[in-house]
């Protein structure tokens, strides 16, 4: 059995969309940071990043946390990766070249999107935060060209269906799709964006989001 660790106000966004799509049978734990909690010493306090308990399944103390059987994953790009290659059917690789293919853009999206794509979610309010997003625009200006380049002729990412790859894509990318003049410079990624997110298991999993309190 496959269990999920972390609330869906974080990055477990990108597992738990993935076993919306494929309909796998997991135990969701939803730990929850421990910043966000007033008093994560109090004894009545949710299971967080920072209880022993939690610790004992990842030092890191980060969420989210994959555990099945032995194995033990605790990076989300990967636990995604691992998820749709050994349960995710066609929405994992079918091929080594497609293995490469989705390895390749969780990387380019953890590398090359996801930190500009932050700095634009959490810039504050401000000219100080103004100058903040501008430079983070700027920074994902290539790598959003680069994306949109890839997609001219293409519904998804990998192999002409919808993937991993694409979950793992749009949900770094969604960190900076409040800043819609940027993504709106690049037509395709705007018009994949919004096809992937339309799915019902984006929305199923957007539907949990917005059920736990901010
Ligand atoms: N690279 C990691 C980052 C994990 C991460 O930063 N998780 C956040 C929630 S989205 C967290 O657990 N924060 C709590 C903390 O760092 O104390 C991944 O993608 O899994």
């Amino acid at each position: 059995m496959i269990t999920l660790y972390g609330v869906y106000r974080s990055r477990a966004t990108r597992p738990l969309w993935l076993l919306h799509e494929t309909g796998t049978p997991f135990t969701h734990v939803p730990v929850i940071q421990a910043y966000r909690l007033p008093d994560p010493g109090a004894a009545d306090a949710p299971l967080h990043t920072a209880a022993p308990d939690f610790l004992k399944i990842n030092p890191q103390g980060q969420i989210p946390v994959m555990q099945e059987g032995a194995l033990i994953l605790t990076e989300s790009l990967a636990i995604s990766l691992y998820l749709a290659r050994r349960h995710g059917g066609d929405f994992g690789p079918q091929d080594d070249a497609e293995t490469a293919q989705m390895e390749q853009w969780a990387l380019f999206a953890a590398t090359s999107v996801e930190g500009p794509a932050l700095e634009i979610l959490q810039a504050p309010a401000g000219t100080m935060g103004e100058g903040i997003v501008t430079v983070a625009a700027e920074k994902l200006r290539r790598p959003l060209g680069r994306l949109n380049a890839h997609l001219a002729g293409r519904d998804w990412l990998v192999g002409n269906r919808f993937t991993v790859a694409d979950i793992n894509t749009a949900e770094c990318l969604r960190y900076a799709q409040g800043h819609a003049a940027l993504i709106a410079e690049f037509p395709e990624v705007d018009r994949w964006l919004k096809a992937a997110q339309a799915r019902p298991a984006f929305q199923k999993m957007w539907a949990g989001r917005m059920a736990e309190p901010e």
